[in-house]
Protein backbone atom coordinates (compact mmCIF):
# COMPACT_ATOMS: atom_id res chain seq x y z
CA UNK A 1 0.00 0.00 0.00
CA UNK A 2 1.46 3.45 -1.12
CA UNK A 3 1.83 5.91 1.66
CA UNK A 4 1.33 10.06 0.79
CA UNK A 5 4.33 11.88 1.75
CA UNK A 6 3.34 14.93 0.21
CA UNK A 7 2.74 17.07 3.00
CA UNK A 8 5.64 19.03 4.70
CA UNK A 9 4.40 22.38 5.20
CA UNK A 10 6.92 22.29 9.10
CA UNK A 11 9.67 21.86 6.31
CA UNK A 12 8.55 24.58 3.99
CA UNK A 13 8.58 26.97 6.75
CA UNK A 14 11.75 25.65 8.75
CA UNK A 15 13.56 26.11 5.23
CA UNK A 16 12.31 29.50 4.38
CA UNK A 17 13.78 30.57 8.04
CA UNK A 18 16.75 28.37 7.89
CA UNK A 19 17.76 29.97 4.45
CA UNK A 20 17.71 33.60 5.97
CA UNK A 21 20.47 32.27 8.61
CA UNK A 22 22.48 29.78 6.33
CA UNK A 23 23.91 29.97 2.94
CA UNK A 24 20.35 27.93 1.09
CA UNK A 25 19.62 26.58 4.50
CA UNK A 26 21.83 23.99 4.05
CA UNK A 27 25.47 23.06 5.80
CA UNK A 28 26.00 21.36 2.57
CA UNK A 29 24.91 21.86 -0.74
CA UNK A 30 24.02 18.39 -1.50
CA UNK A 31 21.23 18.51 0.54
CA UNK A 32 19.74 21.80 -1.04
CA UNK A 33 17.23 20.04 -3.57
CA UNK A 34 19.11 22.53 -6.15
CA UNK A 35 19.30 19.92 -8.81
CA UNK A 36 15.17 18.16 -8.39
CA UNK A 37 13.56 21.49 -7.10
CA UNK A 38 10.92 21.86 -4.34
CA UNK A 39 11.77 21.81 -0.31
CA UNK A 40 14.16 19.34 1.40
CA UNK A 41 12.43 17.80 4.19
CA UNK A 42 13.84 18.57 7.52
CA UNK A 43 14.58 15.36 9.70
CA UNK A 44 13.27 14.95 12.79
CA UNK A 45 15.00 11.26 13.85
CA UNK A 46 16.20 8.41 12.07
CA UNK A 47 16.01 4.81 13.16
CA UNK A 48 16.97 1.90 11.14
CA UNK A 49 16.43 1.76 7.48
CA UNK A 50 14.09 5.20 8.15
CA UNK A 51 14.01 8.53 8.48
CA UNK A 52 11.25 10.86 9.83
CA UNK A 53 10.60 14.35 8.90
CA UNK A 54 9.44 17.28 10.64
CA UNK A 55 5.35 16.53 9.38
CA UNK A 56 5.81 13.28 10.85
CA UNK A 57 6.15 11.89 7.19
CA UNK A 58 8.51 8.09 7.43
CA UNK A 59 10.68 7.66 4.76
CA UNK A 60 12.80 4.59 3.27
CA UNK A 61 15.99 5.84 3.56
CA UNK A 62 18.32 5.49 0.39
CA UNK A 63 20.81 8.11 1.44
CA UNK A 64 22.20 7.02 4.51
CA UNK A 65 23.43 10.06 5.11
CA UNK A 66 25.88 10.25 1.70
CA UNK A 67 27.16 6.94 2.84
CA UNK A 68 28.20 6.12 6.86
CA UNK A 69 25.10 4.41 7.86
CA UNK A 70 25.68 0.58 6.58
CA UNK A 71 24.03 -0.54 9.48
CA UNK A 72 21.40 2.09 8.97
CA UNK A 73 20.36 4.61 11.32
CA UNK A 74 21.01 4.46 15.35
CA UNK A 75 22.51 0.69 15.36
CA UNK A 76 22.63 0.01 19.30
CA UNK A 77 25.81 -1.17 19.37
CA UNK A 78 27.66 2.00 18.35
CA UNK A 79 24.86 4.00 20.31
CA UNK A 80 26.26 2.20 23.12
CA UNK A 81 29.72 2.77 22.06
CA UNK A 82 28.95 6.92 21.52
CA UNK A 83 27.34 6.48 24.76
CA UNK A 84 30.45 5.45 26.89
CA UNK A 85 32.57 7.50 25.38
CA UNK A 86 30.59 10.30 26.41
CA UNK A 87 31.09 9.11 30.33
CA UNK A 88 34.66 9.66 30.24
CA UNK A 89 34.98 13.27 28.19
CA UNK A 90 34.78 14.78 24.61
CA UNK A 91 37.91 15.74 23.61
CA UNK A 92 41.48 15.44 25.63
CA UNK A 93 44.35 16.84 22.97
CA UNK A 94 46.32 14.25 23.55
CA UNK A 95 47.12 10.48 22.21
CA UNK A 96 44.54 7.91 23.37
CA UNK A 97 44.39 4.30 23.50
CA UNK A 98 41.21 4.02 21.15
CA UNK A 99 42.91 6.03 18.44
CA UNK A 100 45.41 2.82 17.91
CA UNK A 101 42.79 0.46 17.68
CA UNK A 102 40.75 2.23 15.06
CA UNK A 103 44.44 2.57 13.18
CA UNK A 104 44.94 -1.00 14.13
CA UNK A 105 41.54 -1.79 12.84
CA UNK A 106 41.65 -0.15 9.45
CA UNK A 107 45.14 -1.30 8.60
CA UNK A 108 43.89 -5.27 9.06
CA UNK A 109 41.00 -4.27 6.96
CA UNK A 110 42.23 -2.21 4.01
CA UNK A 111 44.89 -4.35 2.09
CA UNK A 112 47.36 -1.45 1.31
CA UNK A 113 47.13 0.38 4.73
CA UNK A 114 50.08 -0.28 6.49
CA UNK A 115 49.99 3.24 8.08
CA UNK A 116 47.06 5.56 8.92
CA UNK A 117 46.40 9.28 10.05
CA UNK A 118 42.77 10.27 11.51
CA UNK A 119 41.25 13.44 10.46
CA UNK A 120 37.84 14.84 10.53
CA UNK A 121 36.60 14.77 7.04
CA UNK A 122 36.65 13.26 3.22
CA UNK A 123 38.02 16.40 2.02
CA UNK A 124 40.82 16.48 5.44
CA UNK A 125 41.48 13.43 4.13
CA UNK A 126 42.22 13.81 0.17
CA UNK A 127 43.82 17.20 0.68
CA UNK A 128 46.42 15.90 3.64
CA UNK A 129 47.16 12.64 1.18
CA UNK A 130 47.59 14.76 -1.89
CA UNK A 131 50.24 16.97 0.16
CA UNK A 132 51.98 13.78 1.18
CA UNK A 133 52.06 12.32 -2.13
CA UNK A 134 53.77 15.83 -3.61
CA UNK A 135 56.23 15.71 -0.53
CA UNK A 136 57.10 12.19 -0.78
CA UNK A 137 57.81 12.41 -4.90
CA UNK A 138 58.88 16.07 -4.65
CA UNK A 139 56.68 16.71 -7.72
CA UNK A 140 53.57 19.09 -8.06
CA UNK A 141 51.74 17.30 -10.84
CA UNK A 142 48.29 15.41 -10.32
CA UNK A 143 45.83 13.64 -11.91
CA UNK A 144 42.11 13.42 -11.33
CA UNK A 145 39.03 12.42 -13.56
CA UNK A 146 36.48 14.28 -14.76
CA UNK A 147 33.06 13.93 -12.70
CA UNK A 148 34.89 12.72 -9.97
CA UNK A 149 34.79 14.43 -6.46
CA UNK A 150 37.04 14.12 -3.35
CA UNK A 151 35.22 17.19 -1.48
CA UNK A 152 36.05 20.80 -1.30
CA UNK A 153 39.76 20.85 -1.74
CA UNK A 154 41.02 23.86 -3.85
CA UNK A 155 43.59 21.34 -6.28
CA UNK A 156 40.67 19.52 -6.89
CA UNK A 157 37.51 21.77 -7.31
CA UNK A 158 38.09 21.21 -11.09
CA UNK A 159 35.39 19.52 -13.39
CA UNK A 160 34.09 18.34 -9.93
CA UNK A 161 31.18 15.44 -9.21
CA UNK A 162 28.78 15.50 -6.75
CA UNK A 163 26.66 18.70 -5.90
CA UNK A 164 29.53 20.75 -7.68
CA UNK A 165 28.20 19.05 -10.76
CA UNK A 166 24.50 18.95 -9.99
CA UNK A 167 24.70 22.73 -9.53
CA UNK A 168 26.25 23.48 -12.40
CA UNK A 169 29.81 24.80 -11.12
CA UNK A 170 32.29 21.87 -11.30
CA UNK A 171 35.48 24.31 -11.13
CA UNK A 172 34.38 26.98 -8.32
CA UNK A 173 35.10 30.37 -8.57
CA UNK A 174 37.35 31.22 -5.35
CA UNK A 175 39.97 28.99 -6.04
CA UNK A 176 42.93 30.72 -7.69
CA UNK A 177 44.51 29.40 -11.60
CA UNK A 178 47.43 28.66 -9.52
CA UNK A 179 45.93 26.06 -7.24
CA UNK A 180 44.75 23.95 -9.90
CA UNK A 181 47.56 25.25 -12.34
CA UNK A 182 49.68 21.57 -11.64
CA UNK A 183 45.99 19.51 -11.95
CA UNK A 184 45.24 17.28 -14.95
CA UNK A 185 41.44 16.32 -15.88
CA UNK A 186 40.99 13.29 -17.75
CA UNK A 187 37.96 11.24 -18.65
CA UNK A 188 37.34 8.52 -16.63
CA UNK A 189 37.83 4.62 -18.26
CA UNK A 190 40.27 6.56 -20.73
CA UNK A 191 42.90 4.24 -21.40
CA UNK A 192 44.16 6.08 -24.40
CA UNK A 193 43.99 9.50 -22.62
CA UNK A 194 45.63 8.20 -19.92
CA UNK A 195 48.25 6.18 -21.54
CA UNK A 196 49.56 10.14 -23.29
CA UNK A 197 49.40 11.77 -19.80
CA UNK A 198 51.91 9.68 -18.55
CA UNK A 199 54.02 9.63 -21.93
CA UNK A 200 54.02 13.21 -21.96
CA UNK A 201 54.10 14.32 -18.47
CA UNK A 202 54.81 10.84 -16.36
CA UNK A 203 57.60 11.65 -13.90
CA UNK A 204 56.14 15.20 -13.60
CA UNK A 205 53.25 13.39 -11.86
CA UNK A 206 53.13 13.15 -8.17
CA UNK A 207 49.16 11.43 -7.99
CA UNK A 208 46.55 10.44 -9.34
CA UNK A 209 43.54 10.36 -7.51
CA UNK A 210 40.15 8.47 -8.29
CA UNK A 211 37.48 7.40 -6.62
CA UNK A 212 37.51 3.36 -7.78
CA UNK A 213 34.18 2.98 -8.35
CA UNK A 214 32.47 6.71 -8.89
CA UNK A 215 29.62 7.58 -6.73
CA UNK A 216 29.86 11.47 -7.29
CA UNK A 217 28.34 11.41 -11.16
CA UNK A 218 25.94 8.73 -10.11
CA UNK A 219 27.74 5.22 -9.80
CA UNK A 220 30.50 4.66 -12.50
CA UNK A 221 32.48 1.16 -12.78
CA UNK A 222 36.44 1.44 -13.60
CA UNK A 223 36.51 -1.12 -15.96
CA UNK A 224 39.69 -3.72 -15.18
CA UNK A 225 41.90 -2.28 -18.22
CA UNK A 226 41.43 1.02 -16.68
CA UNK A 227 43.00 -0.03 -12.93
CA UNK A 228 45.38 -2.42 -14.53
CA UNK A 229 46.63 0.40 -16.45
CA UNK A 230 46.48 3.21 -13.66
CA UNK A 231 48.43 1.14 -11.63
CA UNK A 232 51.41 0.09 -14.10
CA UNK A 233 51.93 3.71 -14.96
CA UNK A 234 51.78 4.81 -11.35
CA UNK A 235 54.63 2.24 -10.78
CA UNK A 236 56.79 2.36 -13.92
CA UNK A 237 56.41 6.69 -13.17
CA UNK A 238 57.05 6.47 -9.27
CA UNK A 239 53.39 8.19 -9.18
CA UNK A 240 51.46 7.71 -5.87
CA UNK A 241 48.39 5.91 -6.99
CA UNK A 242 45.60 7.68 -4.57
CA UNK A 243 42.53 5.20 -4.09
CA UNK A 244 39.81 7.89 -3.05
CA UNK A 245 37.92 5.38 -0.70
CA UNK A 246 35.88 8.18 1.30
CA UNK A 247 32.34 6.69 -0.19
CA UNK A 248 33.74 2.48 -1.01
CA UNK A 249 35.65 2.19 1.90
CA UNK A 250 33.98 -0.94 3.59
CA UNK A 251 31.04 -0.07 1.64
CA UNK A 252 31.34 -2.34 -1.27
CA UNK A 253 33.59 -4.77 0.83
CA UNK A 254 35.14 -4.77 4.16
CA UNK A 255 38.61 -3.61 2.26
CA UNK A 256 37.10 -1.39 -0.02
CA UNK A 257 37.09 -1.20 -3.85
CA UNK A 258 40.91 -2.43 -3.51
CA UNK A 259 39.93 -5.57 -2.24
CA UNK A 260 36.76 -5.96 -4.28
CA UNK A 261 39.16 -5.32 -7.29
CA UNK A 262 42.70 -6.51 -6.21
CA UNK A 263 44.22 -3.48 -7.34
CA UNK A 264 46.52 -1.67 -4.02
CA UNK A 265 47.13 2.05 -4.56
CA UNK A 266 50.02 3.20 -2.79
CA UNK A 267 47.50 5.60 -0.71
CA UNK A 268 43.72 5.48 0.37
CA UNK A 269 41.37 7.62 1.81
CA UNK A 270 38.64 7.21 3.99
CA UNK A 271 35.61 8.85 5.45
CA UNK A 272 31.69 8.29 5.96
CA UNK A 273 31.53 4.75 7.31
CA UNK A 274 34.72 4.41 9.34
CA UNK A 275 33.12 7.53 11.44
CA UNK A 276 30.07 5.52 11.50
CA UNK A 277 28.03 9.49 11.33
CA UNK A 278 30.48 11.09 13.39
CA UNK A 279 33.39 13.41 11.58
CA UNK A 280 36.00 10.75 10.68
CA UNK A 281 37.96 10.87 7.91
CA UNK A 282 41.20 8.94 7.60
CA UNK A 283 44.40 9.24 4.86
CA UNK A 284 46.72 5.95 5.02
CA UNK A 285 49.03 3.78 2.49
CA UNK A 286 52.64 2.82 2.38
CA UNK A 287 54.97 3.02 5.37
CA UNK A 288 57.38 4.42 3.37
CA UNK A 289 55.34 7.38 2.05
CA UNK A 290 53.40 7.75 5.65
CA UNK A 291 56.98 8.52 7.56
CA UNK A 292 56.90 11.79 5.76
CA UNK A 293 54.32 13.12 7.66
CA UNK A 294 54.74 15.47 10.77
CA UNK A 295 56.41 14.75 13.47
CA UNK A 296 57.89 12.30 12.17
CA UNK A 297 58.59 13.20 8.63
CA UNK A 298 58.55 17.48 6.97
CA UNK A 299 54.42 17.40 5.60
CA UNK A 300 52.83 19.00 7.61
CA UNK A 301 49.07 18.08 8.82
CA UNK A 302 47.65 18.71 11.62
CA UNK A 303 44.00 19.06 13.57
CA UNK A 304 42.45 19.82 17.01
CA UNK A 305 39.84 17.42 16.74
CA UNK A 306 41.39 14.72 15.05
CA UNK A 307 41.30 11.33 16.57
CA UNK A 308 39.30 12.07 19.19
CA UNK A 309 37.95 9.52 21.54
CA UNK A 310 34.04 9.72 20.74
CA UNK A 311 34.34 9.33 16.94
CA UNK A 312 37.40 7.39 17.85
CA UNK A 313 34.73 4.94 19.41
CA UNK A 314 31.73 5.43 16.99
CA UNK A 315 34.38 4.09 14.53
CA UNK A 316 35.73 1.39 16.22
CA UNK A 317 31.88 0.01 17.01
CA UNK A 318 31.57 0.35 13.16
CA UNK A 319 34.18 -1.64 11.66
CA UNK A 320 33.99 -4.05 14.59
CA UNK A 321 30.45 -5.00 13.51
CA UNK A 322 31.32 -5.06 10.29
CA UNK A 323 33.74 -7.99 10.71
CA UNK A 324 31.62 -9.57 13.34
CA UNK A 325 28.51 -9.36 10.90
CA UNK A 326 29.69 -9.43 7.25
CA UNK A 327 26.89 -7.92 5.73
CA UNK A 328 27.93 -7.54 2.60
CA UNK A 329 26.12 -11.07 1.03
CA UNK A 330 23.11 -9.97 2.40
CA UNK A 331 23.50 -6.36 1.30
CA UNK A 332 24.09 -7.80 -2.24
CA UNK A 333 21.17 -9.61 -2.38
CA UNK A 334 19.10 -7.07 -1.14
CA UNK A 335 21.07 -4.11 -3.30
CA UNK A 336 20.55 -6.79 -6.46
CA UNK A 337 16.21 -7.14 -5.32
CA UNK A 338 16.20 -3.25 -5.66
CA UNK A 339 17.75 -2.81 -8.91
CA UNK A 340 15.88 -5.39 -10.59
CA UNK A 341 12.53 -3.79 -9.09
CA UNK A 342 13.51 -0.83 -10.57
CA UNK A 343 15.01 -1.77 -14.10
CA UNK A 344 11.08 -3.94 -14.61
CA UNK A 345 9.35 -0.94 -13.34
CA UNK A 346 11.18 1.28 -15.49
CA UNK A 347 10.34 -1.49 -18.42
CA UNK A 348 6.50 -1.52 -17.34
CA UNK A 349 6.47 1.96 -18.28
CA UNK A 350 8.47 2.47 -21.36
CA UNK A 351 10.73 4.72 -19.32
CA UNK A 352 14.66 3.92 -20.74
CA UNK A 353 16.98 3.81 -17.56
CA UNK A 354 20.69 2.62 -17.49
CA UNK A 355 21.60 1.28 -13.83
CA UNK A 356 24.92 0.88 -12.26
CA UNK A 357 25.57 -0.88 -9.42
CA UNK A 358 28.86 -1.85 -7.39
CA UNK A 359 27.19 -3.95 -4.09
CA UNK A 360 24.74 -1.81 -1.55
CA UNK A 361 25.86 1.16 -4.10
CA UNK A 362 24.38 2.07 -7.26
CA UNK A 363 22.32 4.63 -9.18
CA UNK A 364 19.57 4.84 -11.83
CA UNK A 365 20.34 7.25 -14.52
CA UNK A 366 17.27 7.60 -16.73
CA UNK A 367 19.28 6.97 -19.91
CA UNK A 368 18.94 5.21 -22.50
CA UNK A 369 22.79 4.99 -22.91
CA UNK A 370 25.65 2.81 -20.93
CA UNK A 371 27.29 5.45 -18.48
CA UNK A 372 30.89 5.34 -18.04
CA UNK A 373 32.27 8.83 -17.59
CA UNK A 374 31.00 12.59 -17.36
CA UNK A 375 29.57 12.48 -20.66
CA UNK A 376 27.39 9.27 -20.65
CA UNK A 377 26.31 10.00 -16.96
CA UNK A 378 25.41 13.97 -18.01
CA UNK A 379 23.58 12.69 -21.05
CA UNK A 380 21.05 11.81 -18.56
CA UNK A 381 17.70 13.38 -18.38
CA UNK A 382 18.11 15.30 -15.13
CA UNK A 383 14.30 17.10 -15.80
CA UNK A 384 12.44 13.40 -15.59
CA UNK A 385 15.07 12.45 -12.89
CA UNK A 386 13.81 15.09 -10.78
CA UNK A 387 9.88 14.38 -12.16
CA UNK A 388 10.80 10.53 -10.65
CA UNK A 389 12.56 11.73 -7.67
CA UNK A 390 9.91 13.86 -6.39
CA UNK A 391 6.95 10.87 -7.20
CA UNK A 392 9.33 8.44 -5.10
CA UNK A 393 9.72 11.01 -2.70
CA UNK A 394 5.64 11.62 -1.89
CA UNK A 395 5.16 8.09 -1.56
CA UNK A 396 7.96 7.52 1.39
CA UNK A 397 11.18 6.83 -0.69
CA UNK A 398 14.01 8.43 0.09
CA UNK A 399 16.70 9.16 -2.56
CA UNK A 400 20.00 11.21 -2.92
CA UNK A 401 18.39 14.32 -4.62
CA UNK A 402 20.45 14.83 -7.55
CA UNK A 403 21.05 12.42 -10.65
CA UNK A 404 24.82 12.62 -10.17
CA UNK A 405 24.90 10.66 -6.80
CA UNK A 406 24.88 7.32 -5.44
CA UNK A 407 22.05 5.40 -3.30
CA UNK A 408 23.01 3.22 -0.70
CA UNK A 409 20.52 0.11 0.96
CA UNK A 410 22.18 -0.58 4.20
CA UNK A 411 21.90 -3.84 6.22
CA UNK A 412 18.79 -3.07 7.67
CA UNK A 413 16.58 -2.65 4.99
CA UNK A 414 14.14 -5.41 4.70
CA UNK A 415 12.51 -7.11 1.28
CA UNK A 416 9.41 -5.63 2.66
CA UNK A 417 11.22 -1.94 2.71
CA UNK A 418 12.10 -3.33 -1.05
CA UNK A 419 9.33 -4.29 -2.22
CA UNK A 420 7.62 -1.11 -0.77
CA UNK A 421 10.34 1.20 -2.48
CA UNK A 422 9.08 -0.80 -5.93
CA UNK A 423 5.55 0.05 -5.95
CA UNK A 424 6.53 3.34 -5.59
CA UNK A 425 8.98 3.80 -8.14
CA UNK A 426 6.61 1.92 -10.14
CA UNK A 427 3.80 4.39 -9.63
CA UNK A 428 6.37 7.29 -9.79
CA UNK A 429 7.30 6.10 -13.69
CA UNK A 430 3.84 6.09 -14.58
CA UNK A 431 3.83 9.65 -14.07
CA UNK A 432 6.79 10.65 -16.39
CA UNK A 433 4.68 9.32 -19.33
CA UNK A 434 1.64 12.06 -18.92
P1 LIG B 1 33.51 15.06 3.18
O1 LIG B 1 34.50 16.19 3.30
O2 LIG B 1 32.15 15.51 2.70
O3 LIG B 1 33.43 14.19 4.46
O4 LIG B 1 34.07 14.03 2.08
C1 LIG B 1 34.36 14.52 0.78
C2 LIG B 1 34.35 13.36 -0.19
C3 LIG B 1 35.56 12.84 -0.63
N1 LIG B 1 35.61 11.80 -1.49
C4 LIG B 1 34.46 11.22 -1.93
C5 LIG B 1 34.56 10.06 -2.87
C6 LIG B 1 33.19 11.70 -1.50
O5 LIG B 1 32.07 11.10 -1.96
C7 LIG B 1 33.14 12.79 -0.63
C8 LIG B 1 31.82 13.38 -0.16
N2 LIG B 1 30.65 12.87 -0.80
C9 LIG B 1 29.50 13.75 -0.83
C10 LIG B 1 28.32 13.04 -1.51
N3 LIG B 1 28.61 12.48 -2.76
C11 LIG B 1 29.13 14.21 0.53
C12 LIG B 1 27.78 14.89 0.61
C13 LIG B 1 27.93 16.35 0.81
O6 LIG B 1 28.84 16.98 0.20
O7 LIG B 1 27.11 16.87 1.60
Amino acid sequence: MLTDTSKRTRSESLFKHASKLIPGGVNSPARAFGGVGGTPPFMKRGDGAYLFDVDGNRFIDYIGSWGPHLFGHRHPKILQAIEYALTIGTSFGAPTEAEAELAQLVIEMVPSIEMVRMVNSGTEATMSAIRVARGFTGRNGIVKFAGCYHGHVDSLLVAAGSAALTLGCPSSPGVPAGATADTLVLPYNDCESLLAAFQKNGDQLAAVILEPVVGNMGCVIPTPEFLALLRALCTQHGTVLIFDEVMTGFRVASGGAQQLFGVLPDMTTLGKIIGAGMPVGAYGGRAEIMNCVSPVGKVYQAGTLSGNPVAMAAGIAMLNLIRDENPYPKLETTSAMLADGFQSAAADNGVPVTINRVGSMLTVFLTSNGVRDLSSATSSDTALFSKWFHGLLNRGVYLPCSQFEAMFVSAVHTSEDIEQTILAAQAAFATLKS
